[in-house]
């Protein structure tokens, strides 16, 4: 979807009406804070050395599939082992947070979430209890299409989809019927730099009863080998991955930048815990962009900061939850400490 301004957001302002979407279900979450337009990020994050972009950009059509190759790949370990962690403790994490409904944040096709809505389904029907989902996501097609499978696996479960930019704040969600679990999953918590994610953190916790928890998926701290193979696939679908972004750039600023002159680079930062990806140009190049009446000049080595993707250890995680007023109740942790699954409450509690 794109806006006059070059954004590829939902409504960008918090007063934006509704929109509605003809012939779906799915019902609009309005921001309440400013998404920032892919436009207004360049003009920011271009003026700094070395150039940043918000890795959202990178989920356009060709984005979203090849990371769907990306999760299938043998490096790339954290979706299988998410999953596998899913299936082992789907009853553990619904027993304990025994949800009347389930809010999905980014939920996508909502592949991973029905693993646990599987459980949950289970629960409600043991003790005739009524479930909803709300998966919410800025992509209504997936929305649509997670639905109507979920509807037809899980005819108890009322799914309720929503639309909406879960990063913008969540105050305007729906009102709840019991108690709530949130989900978030694939380590997209590890996007963001501390301050975002304490952001993010204290947008659930503020929406968040005694009774609610969240599930958070997270990647763990491991050795860097393990770490960068994850990010430099040998079959190259994580730099055509990154490498898209440039695609994303000429087309929604009518641009002219040659993808051929940039290279992905991911490197493990030990200090700061986090995968860092960025495009580096191999040669001088110009690049304009129209819709930006503005031209960017890079030298051979110039870089752009795509990515960060924080790994955690449970001290670490605390350092993001403990300002959002939130504590882990259980963590779930795979064979050789590979990838976490926690379950969170309010401090509060
Ligand atoms: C979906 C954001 C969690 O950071 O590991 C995969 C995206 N980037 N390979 C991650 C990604 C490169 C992924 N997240």
């Amino acid at each position: 979807m794109m806006t006059p301004d070059g954004s590829t957001a939902a409504p960008t302002h918090p007063t934006a009406s509704a929109r509605t979407h003809p012939n779906s279900a799915v019902r609009d979450v309005p921001p309440t804070r400013v998404v920032p337009s892919l436009r207004a990020e360049v003009e920011t994050g271009f003026a700094k050395r070395p150039r940043e972009l918000s890795p959202k950009h990178l989920y356009d059509a060709r984005g979203a599939e090849l990371f769907e190759q990306i999760c299938a790949l043998p490096e790339y370990y954290l979706t299988r082992t998410e999953t596998a962690l899913l299936h082992a403790h789907a009853t553990a994490i619904i027993e304990a947070a025994r949800p009347a409904e389930i809010v999905e944040l980014g939920a996508g096709s909502a592949r991973k979430t029905e693993i646990l809505l599987a459980a949950a389904a289970d629960h409600a029907a043991r003790n005739q209890a009524p479930l909803t989902f709300w998966p919410m996501d800025v992509c209504v097609s997936a929305l649509d299409e997670a639905a109507q499978r979920l509807r037809e696996r899980f005819p108890r479960i009322a799914v309720k989809p929503l639309a909406g930019d879960h990063t913008a704040g969540l105050s305007h969600l729906p009102a709840r019927s019991g108690a709530r679990l949130f989900v978030f999953l694939g380590s997209t918590l590890g996007n963001f730099e501390p301050a975002g994610a304490q952001r993010l953190l204290g947008d659930i916790a503020r929406q968040m009863g005694p009774d609610d928890r969240l599930l958070l998926g997270v990647d763990t701290v491991k050795d860097t080998a393990t770490l960068e193979a994850a990010y430099n696939d040998a079959a190259g679908v994580t730099a055509a991955f990154n490498e898209n972004l440039i695609n994303v750039l000429n087309r929604e600023l009518d641009g002219d930048l040659d993808i051929a002159g940039f290279r992905h680079r991911a490197v493990y930062n030990p200090e700061l815990q986090r995968i860092e990806s960025y495009l580096d140009a191999t040669r001088a190049q110009t690049g304009t962009f129209a819709a930006l009446d503005a031209s960017h000049a890079f030298a051979p080595g110039d870089s752009i900061f795509t990515e960060i993707s924080r790994k955690f250890t449970p001290d670490s995680l605390d350092a993001d939850l403990a300002p959002a007023g939130l504590v882990r109740t259980a963590d779930f942790l795979a064979d050789g400490n590979r990838y976490a699954l926690h379950v969170i409450a309010r401090a509060d509690a």
